[in-house]
């Protein structure tokens, strides 16, 4: 199928003059690596949809484009959302180096039930509330060297972009008003002819997942108890927004499509987050932008990282068993070393953060520290070759790690004399991994 990237003009700033949310602040500088063959050595990513490893073609010239699902702002950032946003910097350390120019946009959930429900809970201001754990997960994203988005948006400025969009699935019939006076209105799963194709799951699946995860299969009068909310209109208590439908808030799954469709356009190369977010919520936004565009598959790849869980459960902010990225920066950790911590097991493996796994992650930067201040080690070319095909092959860090332990344990032992080795080792963990080497004694 052609390629279809670009945003319509008209959408490029479908915000138009509205307060902009900030993205956070880029790492300082980000080492030039020597020319890569990207023939040699593609990239391929582990497709959702079609479950299998898939080559993220971009073609010569083309913008690669890719959407994040950020958080919803109620709470801290965790090492679970850590996790979930380095390994979507890595893809676009990729392209980077590459050559391959990167539109990126994340979103943020700044306005949704559990943000309202907790700020209830602890008698606060929703707004205040999101605005500060957006702060503090900028921080965060910054600390631990996460390239920023290029476009870092917020539901709330979202509002007439989505609003335009139901009105148009409205026209066209693929969604409906409830009759009973709510105001709220739903998406017509039917409407879209590929539903399920990226999850791939079956129909008590999708059921019991749609329920879990924010879902209302039990609410009356929806045409199928899939059907998501794609509007809720005012209810007395919440916050609601005046439009064209009536006074309400947006739901969750149109929100995602509209900022992806309005900074990127009909298609988009990668679609990503965490895997919890494969039903439904990118079967829905993929559904909402396909039933508007008519092209397939709104995301060539869909790309989902592990969950990371601490005592056997997934870590969430409902459940409370949380490690807080600030946390950690308050006990003076080395973001590098939670990098390398959460880098050492492949992203898209659901795993445990364990006190060992930090502490093995103190120790791999210490060690590749002392290695890269040696004057001389084996080939360092070696090693950037190993790195890049490693990367390219859906992330694999954990032979990529392999390979830099390897290099740092000869080194130390005194092997190789190639004396660029160390600055070409140091450049590439840095600029491949987002791991700093070359530090003056960090903490
Ligand atoms: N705002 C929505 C996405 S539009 C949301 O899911 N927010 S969140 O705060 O719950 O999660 C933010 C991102 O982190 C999402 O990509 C989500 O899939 C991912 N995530 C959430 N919990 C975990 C976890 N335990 N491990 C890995 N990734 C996670
Ligand atoms: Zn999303």
């Amino acid at each position: 199928m052609t390629r279809r990237n670009t945003a319509h003009s008209s959408l490029r700033d479908p915000l138009g003059t509205l307060r902009r949310m900030e993205s956070w602040a880029a790492p300082d500088s980000i080492p030039a690596l020597p020319p890569i063959d990207p023939q040699a050595v593609p990239l391929r990513l582990y497709d959702t949809a079609t479950k299998a490893p898939r080559e993220v073609e971009i073609p010569a010239g083309a913008t690669a484009t890719m959407y994040v699902c950020g958080i919803t702002p109620y709470d801290a950032a965790h090492m679970g959302h850590a996790a979930t946003m380095i390994a979507f910097d890595l893809v676009v350390r990729q392209w980077r180096d590459r050559g391959i120019p990167v539109r990126y946009v994340q979103n943020v959930t700044d306005i949704d039930d559990p943000l309202l429900e907790r700020a209830a809970r602890d008698g606060e201001d929703w707004v205040v509330l999101g605005m500060r754990e957006t702060a503090l997960f900028r921080e965060d994203m910054h600390a631990l060297r996460v390239i920023p988005p290029d476009h870092y948006v917020g539901a709330v400025e979202s509002i007439p972009a989505i609003v335009s969009l139901i009105e148009r699935l409205l026209e066209s019939g693929a969604a409906y008003r409830l009759e009973d006076g709510s105001g709220d209105i739903y998406f017509d799963v039917a409407a879209a002819p590929r539903f399920g194709y990226e999850s791939g799951y079956d129909r008590d699946t999708m059921l019991a997942l749609f329920a879990e995860r924010g879902g209302d299969p039990e609410r009356e009068g929806k045409r199928d108890r899939l059907d998501p909310l794609l509007w809720r209109g005012a209810r007395p208590d919440e916050p609601a927004w005046p439009s064209a439908l009536g006074p309400g808030r947006p739901g969750w799954h149109i929100e995602c499509a509209a900022i992806a469709m309005g900074f990127l356009g009909d298609q988009i190369d990668v679609q990503g987050g965490g895997n919890d977010l494969i039903f439904p919520h990118h079967e829905m936004s993929a559904a909402h932008a396909e039933t508007l565009t008519h092209c397939h598959p709104f995301a060539r790849t869909y790309v989902h990282a592990g969950m990371i869980g601490l005592d056997g459960e997934k870590m969430s902010k409902s459940k409370g068993n949380l490690v807080f990225v600030s946390r950690l920066r308050g006990d003076k950790v080395d973001p590098a070393a939670i990098r390398l911590a959460l880098l050492a097991g492949h992203y898209r493996a659901d795993r445990e953060w364990t006190e060992e796994l930090l502490k093995a992650g103190q120790e791999r930067l210490a060690r590749w520290r002392e290695a890269v201040r040696r004057p001389a080690g084996p080939s360092g070319a070696v090693v950037l070759a190993r790195l890049r095909e490693r990367l390219a092959d859906d992330l694999d860090t954990v032979g990529a790690l392999a390979a830099v332990d390897a290099w740092a344990s000869e080194t130390l032992a005194g092997g190789g004399r190639d004396e660029t080795a160390p600055s070409l080792v140091s450049d590439a963990v840095d600029a491949l991994l987002g791991v700093p080497l070359r530090v003056s004694d960090s903490a």
